[in-house]
């Protein structure tokens, strides 16, 4: 089945610059800005420039560009945050939320990068 991409989304609307965002980084590929509703009190959100609906379709059909800035990027802003486990940071946790049962709001591929706080266990239960 083909991915169907809605470039009504509030994140392409982004991109496109229809509404402003609080920019953290961005490179040729990839853009990485404050989560509106954050979460913790460091929240990223990671998205590709290119139109992808979620990680599998981002993982399977993105150039080798694009998928190396991006995660390359991800990496840059836990650097830039201070947080990575292995330089003395206490850590974070990414996710990224896939369709129905993911509760994925945003039609768009993104990674939240969570930080700050203790982050409790992966999943609240059902
Ligand atoms: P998800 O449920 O994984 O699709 O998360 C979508 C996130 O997007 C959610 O944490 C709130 C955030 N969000 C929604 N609308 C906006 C917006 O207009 N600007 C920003 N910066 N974040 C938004």
């Amino acid at each position: 089945m083909a991915y169907v991409y809605d470039d009504q989304n509030i994140f392409a609307k982004i991109l496109r610059g229809e509404i402003p965002n609080n920019t953290v980084m961005e490179t040729d590929h990839t853009l990485a800005f404050r989560d509106l509703h954050p979460q913790a009190p460091e929240h990223v959100l990671v998205i590709p420039k290119g139109a992808y609906v979620c990680h599998d379709h981002f993982a399977l059909e993105a150039s080798e560009a694009e998928l190396v800035d991006f995660m390359r990027t991800a990496g840059r802003i836990c650097a830039d945050l201070g947080v990575q486990p292995g330089e003395g940071g206490a850590g974070y946790r990414t996710i990224s939320n896939a369709g129905v049962n993911g509760l994925q709001e945003v039609p768009h591929y993104h990674l939240h990068i969570l930080a700050g706080r203790p982050l409790g266990p992966l999943l609240a239960k059902a």
